[in-house]
Parts: structure tokens; C-alpha cells; sequence
């Protein structure tokens, strides 16, 4: 017999699912709009995935499998859907991937299904997360993820050093999805591996993120380019760092891939994360680059700064400071929907389009990498500005 307590709490859940959602005015800078409520959260997951929801076997309607976080989505439009596969956290603190879908992309979204499972390859694969959904021309849809396992090199006392590698997964009608081997590249550790949703020079091409430690990158990381001969068993030979880290810019500490670059007539647009160090921590936020239609592994514009950072409340969540994004969807009217997570916690739109994405790619200056140079960039706006002010201003006026 079904808890009465279901039908209260399900109601509950159906209008937070059925709230529509909007831009948030209080935020404008003409690139993307923010919307008011996050898209999808650990309040979406469906009752039936956390509860028993028999009387018999749970008379106090307690919870029994809670969930911490929605975060991280791959995404891709599909038949007239928005489809995310979000980062699912369980309170035991491993993750597991689910399906959620909207009609608008911007509201409604809803877990459907179960979990997302397939052949269990690896038993010391523990944790799983932050998919990349790539639509290949190959006629497959891809899910390139995070597979971690403990550091098996990690002395008795250590419980916490990891190796992060790439997992490769794969679906034609996102329900049923077929596991391949794990990439494998000549880096220890590798997060944030893309799958570039074209052959180019006839083969498979990836972006990867090739780093020494589990959290730091040593002396490796950069956003690097390398190509596969054989999808069944993916290796790639060799990577070139195509966007390096720098000092003193967003991307200083550490950078990575986000979703697959998107394509446009001017070039193929990234959007990745940059990673600094604060006295608080780690600080993550996106930026942008654009790499030529005839190599992908040619960066073409470089706008300064960063794209999209933790705004109000985004900033505080279980991992605060974090804007993470690795899914992004254009719909046939050129409309581009950024799927991110904030702080670990929840997940944002931002939404844009193709035109305006291609301004801010071409004509937002490059970073200065100098606090005077930074100023004179400024100084120069402001005296265009200024003499553009005065030329228009009647003198009633
Ligand atoms: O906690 C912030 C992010 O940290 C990692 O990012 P990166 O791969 O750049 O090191 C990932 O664990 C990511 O999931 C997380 O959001």
C-alpha cells in the first residue's frame, strides 16, 4: 500500500517542476541572459528514487536513498528536446549519471527513467561524473566521463589520493548505452576529455586535459588536441596543448574542456573552465576561445576574461566559488543554451545565440596580461566614448 505522505510531497514536487522560469532582470550584459531559478536540483529527483514508498516497509515516510546534488550536465537537443545527463550525487557521496528533459530547455525539466547504467568493465572504477553528451557524425551519441578509482600506488594510510581517467560510453536512443574501453592517453591523470563531434583528417579527435596530480595539474594541464585511430579501442599517441595555462588570468591554475565546441561559419566555439587560487580556494569560471572550421586545434580569438562567474548565490554551495559547465545546446532557430552548475550544488541556463556569441568571441578584447596595458585598454574605450557622447549631446543638453 502507497504512503499517504506521497501524494503531499509529490504535489509539492510537481509545482516546483511546473514553475516557469525567467530571466533575471537584475543581471544584464547583452552577451546571455540568467534565469531566476535553477533548472534542475537534487528537489527534482523523483520521490520514487529516494523513497520506499510502501506503508509496510517504511511506516515514518522516511527517506531512504537521499540525494545531495544535481550538478555538471552533458547535454544535447534531440528529437525537439532538451536533454541533460546530470551529475547525480547521492548522499554516499558517489555519483551516478540520470536523464533529465524539458520541451523549453529552460523550465520543466524532469527525471525520466532510471539511473543510467551498462556493462560494469572496470570493478575499481568508484566514482563516475561530469559527462560530455557529443552527437558524432558517425550517427552515435557519445558520453565521455570522469572514471575514477583510489590511486592504487597509494601508500596503506592513504584513503584519499585518486586517478581520474576518461570512461567512453555510447547510445543510440539515449536508454540503452554500451560501454568502451577507458581512453587512454600517456598522461596520469585525465579530466574534462571531449569528443569533437566531427572526423578530422579522417579520425576521431579529442580534447583533452592532461595533468600529473588528482587536484593539481604539475606540470602538465592546458586544454590539449589529440586524434584516435580506433573508437573500440581509444588511444590517443599524442597531445598538444592548444589553449596553456597562464599567470595571472582566469585560467591560471588549472583549464579545462567544456562541452563539444559548438559549430558556426566563423569557427568552432569553446567554452571551457578556468581555475584560480584565492585565499578561499579554488575559484572556477568559464571562458571562451574560438578555433578555425580547418583545424579545431587552431585557437582563432581569445576574448580576455572571464564568460560566465558565480553570481549572488551561485557563489555558495557544497564546493562554493564554481561555476562548471560541460553542456551547451543550439536549437534549429540558432538559440544556444548553456547548461551549468553552480558550487557544486544545482544547475543554471544561461541562454544566448550564435550571432551574439560570435560578437563576443571576435570583439571582446584580449586580456592585456598587464594592470597598465589593462588601464590603457580601458582609458581608449572611454575616450571613444567620451568623444561620441560629446558629437551627440545638443547643447540644451
Ligand atoms: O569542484 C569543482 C570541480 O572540480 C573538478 O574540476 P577539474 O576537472 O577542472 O579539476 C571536477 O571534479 C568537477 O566535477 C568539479 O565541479
Amino acid at each position: 500500500m502507497i504512503h499517504e505522505q506521497y501524494a503531499v510531497y509529490a504535489a509539492r514536487q510537481e509545482e516546483l517542476i511546473q514553475r516557469s522560469n525567467g530571466v533575471d532582470s537584475s543581471f544584464y550584459n547583452g552577451v546571455y541572459e540568467r534565469y531566476r531559478y535553477p533548472v534542475l536540483t537534487r528537489h527534482h529527483v523523483p520521490l520514487h528514487w529516494r523513497f520506499d514508498l510502501n506503508k509496510e516497509t517504511n511506516p515514518l515516510f522516511l527517506e531512504r536513498l537521499g540525494v545531495n546534488a544535481a550538478l555538471n550536465p552533458g547535454a544535447i537537443y534531440h528529437e525537439g528536446k532538451y536533454i541533460l545527463v546530470s551529475r547525480t550525487e547521492g548522499l554516499d557521496r558517489k555519483s551516478f549519471f540520470a536523464l533529465a528533459e524539458s520541451d523549453n530547455g529552460i523550465d520543466g525539466f524532469r527525471f525520466v527513467g532510471k539511473p543510467l547504467v551498462w556493462d560494469d568493465i572496470d570493478p575499481n572504477e568508484t566514482n563516475m561524473y561530469d559527462m560530455r553528451l557529443v552527437k558524432h557524425e558517425d550517427g552515435w551519441i557519445y558520453g565521455i566521463y570522469c572514471s575514477e578509482q583510489k590511486d592504487p600506488a597509494a601508500p596503506a594510510h592513504d584513503t584519499s589520493s585518486a586517478v581520474a581517467q576518461a570512461g567512453l560510453v555510447r547510445t543510440r536512443d539515449l536508454k540503452t548505452w554500451e560501454r568502451l574501453p577507458n581512453i587512454t592517453t600517456s598522461s596520469p591523470q585525465q579530466r574534462n576529455v571531449v569528443l569533437h563531434p566531427e572526423f578530422v583528417n579522417g579520425k576521431y579527435a579529442f580534447y583533452t586535459r592532461p595533468q600529473d596530480g588528482f587536484i593539481s595539474t604539475g606540470s602538465g594541464g592546458g586544454i590539449a588536441f589529440g586524434y584516435c585511430d580506433d573508437i573500440h579501442h581509444p588511444v590517443i599517441d599524442h597531445e598538444t596543448v592548444i589553449d596553456e595555462r597562464r599567470y595571472h588570468t582566469v585560467y591560471e591554475t588549472k583549464n579545462g574542456q567544456g562541452p563539444a565546441p559548438i559549430k558556426t561559419d566563423r569557427g568552432w566555439i569553446h567554452i571551457a573552465h578556468g581555475v584560480r587560487n584565492t585565499a578561499a580556494g579554488l575559484r572556477y569560471v568559464l571562458y571562451v576561445f574560438v578555433t578555425s572550421l580547418d583545424n579545431p586545434a587552431q585557437m582563432i580569438a581569445k576574448p580576455g576574461g572571464h564568460f560566465i562567474a558565480p553570481y549572488d548565490a551561485e557563489r555558495v554551495g557544497d564546493v562554493s566559488n564554481v561555476i562548471f559547465c560541460n553542456g551547451a545546446v543550439v536549437n534549429e532557430h540558432g538559440q544556444v543554451f548553456i547548461y551549468y552548475a553552480s558550487s557544486d550544488t544545482r544547475i543554471h541556463v544561461a541562454t544566448t545565440t550564435i550571432e551574439r556569441l560570435l560578437d563576443y568571441a571576435f570583439n571582446t578584447p584580449a586580456d592585456p596580461l598587464r594592470s597598465l596595458d589593462c588601464a590603457k585598454q580601458r582609458g581608449e574605450l572611454i575616450e571613444r566614448n567620451e568623444q561620441l557622447l560629446a558629437s551627440t549631446l545638443t547643447p540644451a543638453e
